[in-house]
């Protein structure tokens, strides 16, 4: 059945620096499900990139003595290279400095601008430098910037304004009638009720103090403020034009999810709809704003020493084991944690035994008892339809999961049948089976713990991509479609597999 498309999106990051495991958990995470929605037949636009714009970018590149182009062309890199490294499958990376990109911000501005929607006004208030927001006193928190804790100075510059009350009502109704449309909950009611409902004051949409920006096109003094360079990314990079989009733009368009983290929600759920609304555009489907990952269990941060960086871990761990990682310990709203020795904790667990374990033991099995040929019989048990049973149904309860973007749970329902696999091995004891010379029964033991595992590999694809090819390998099976695993049995009597090869060692505790 044909599927239709569907558009997912990372935020962009910012090309102040190499990005964190945090960071990098977001876009394991945008991969997951664009994997996923492929696996299922969707033609999957998968968007991410770099926010290059700002004067904390301006800066940091001043003290290294580079231009900021200089600058953000490396940190870009860097930035792609880590999605690389991460085996991330995007379509598309962009960078606010595109020529196409910065061409269409402006053509955006204007049409806004003759709308209405901006005018020319003062601004004075207190100014966060590294989040380049103003702030009331009231929103302060300690007299600190309430986003990242650090100082505000007062300032006062002539500036274009959004008129982002104009609104209100529309947004209210919009969070208020659209659980969907901003999950998790929590995060809709903290939007409702500390930022909408309060009242909503005009945006200051321009600045005039730094230059490394996008021009206002018609009073090149002021350069467009970071966040409606930044927002805008998503329709400008798939060919949105104020007179003539591209049919990419009329195909993708409404996205289906901008995956982001919970810092960033309230430019997303508030600002961004205000924008489309502004240029008549339809609204995302859904914007999900994930937890933090933390490192042992704080904020991470390069100046608090504490930054992990995921190249470091791959070589270490290897990258499906770092995948695993981010996205099972980072639950649906709760913040996850990584340390090395939980790292080595889950992999040893999860990885080493329940999966590992379990495809080196049945390969070997099928090698030692039946020369590599995949062999079965009519001798069933009850025991069996328990097992059936259970891997059949997982197919059902992971799709749920991600569209619910209940990722660690869907990575759970796969490990599920590794778990039954395991429990049944120890059920059946097929070595027992052997030394009674009970052939009949082995064979049909053996054929559906393979028969599982190349389910349960099939379901792991998106999240282990890579473990994922291996275990297809070492089954020699060609059968991996999504709609092969609807029906227990696809696995073909009489082909050979491949030798059996360790999926992960398990990591000794140095002493
Ligand atoms: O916010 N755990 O860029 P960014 C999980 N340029 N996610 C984290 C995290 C953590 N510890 N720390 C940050 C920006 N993130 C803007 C986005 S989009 C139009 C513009 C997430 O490089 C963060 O929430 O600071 C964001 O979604 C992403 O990493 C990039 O953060």
């Amino acid at each position: 059945m044909e599927k239709g498309k569907y558009y997912i999106t990372s935020a962009i990051a910012y090309t102040s620096g190499k990005p964190h495991i945090g960071n990098t958990y977001e876009i394991v995470l945008a991969d997951a499900i664009a994997r996923f929605k492929r696996l299922e037949g969707y033609d999957v636009y998968f968007q991410t990139g770099t926010d290059e714009h700002g004067e904390k970018i301006e800066l940091k590149a001043k003290e290294l003595g580079k231009t900021p182009k200089e600058f953000v062309d490396e940190v870009s890199s860097e930035i792609k290279r880590i999605w690389d490294v991460m085996n991330t499958s995007y379509d598309r990376f962009v960078r606010t400095t595109d020529e196409i990109h910065e061409r269409e911000v402006q053509k955006i501005f204007k049409k806004m601008y003759e709308k209405g929607d901006i005018y020319l006004g003062e601004y004075k208030g207190l100014y966060c430098t590294p989040c380049e927001s103003f702030w009331t006193e009231s929103q302060l928190v300690d007299g600190k910037c309430p986003d990242c804790g650090r100082e505000v100075k007062e300032a006062s510059e002539e500036t274009y304004f959004f008129r982002l009350s104009k609104y209100q009502e529309r947004l209210e109704k919009l969070l208020e009638d659209n659980p969907k449309f901003l999950q998790p909950d929590s995060r809709r009611n903290e939007m409702l009720n500390n930022f909408i409902k309060p009242g909503l004051q005009d945006l200051c949409i321009s600045r005039t103090s730094f230059d490394w920006g996008i021009k206002v096109p018609f009073n090149d003094k002021h350069v467009v403020y970071v966040w409606l360079d930044a927002l805008t990314n998503y329709i400008t990079n798939i060919g949105y034009d104020v007179d003539n989009s591209s049919d990419e733009f009329k195909k993708y368009w409404p996205c289906d999810l901008h995956l982001i983290g919970k810092d960033i929600v309230r430019f997303h759920s508030i600002y961004w709809p205000a924008f489309l609304w502004s240029l008549d555009l339809e609204l995302p489907k859904q914007i999900f704003g994930h937890p933090w990952l933390l490192s042992n269990n704080d904020k991470i941060g390069k100046s608090r020493g504490n930054a992990i960086y995921a190249d470091d871990l791959v070589e270490k761990y290897g990258v499906d084991a770092i995948r695993y990682y981010v996205l099972h310990e980072t639950p649906f709203a709760n913040d996850g944690n990584i340390t090395y020795e939980l790292i080595e904790e889950r992999y040893n667990s999860d990885l080493a035994n329940i999966l590992g374990n379990l495809v080196n033991r049945t390969i070997s099995m099928n090698k030692k008892y039946f020369d590599n040929i995949v062999s079965d019989s009519d001798a069933i048990e009850d025991i069996d339809n328990d097992l059936i049973n259970t891997v059949l149904k997982a197919k059902e309860k992971v799709e749920k999961n991600i569209d619910e973007i209940r990722i660690a749970d869907a990575i759970d329902n796969v490990f599920e049948i590794f778990r039954r696999c395991n429990k049944y091995i120890d059920e059946t004891t097929p070595w027992t089976l052997a030394k009674e010379g009970n052939t009949n029964r082995l064979k049909k033991v053996i054929y559906n713990l393979l028969e599982s595992i190349r389910i349960g590999a099939v379901l792991l694809s998106p999240f282990l991509p890579d473990t994922s090819k291996e275990i297809f390998n070492q089954l020699n099976t060609k059968e991996t479609s999504y709609d092969s695993i609807d029906e227990f049995g696809k696995l073909k009597v009489g082909d050979k597999l491949n030798d059996p090869k360790p999926l992960f060692i398990r990591i000794e505790k140095e002493k």
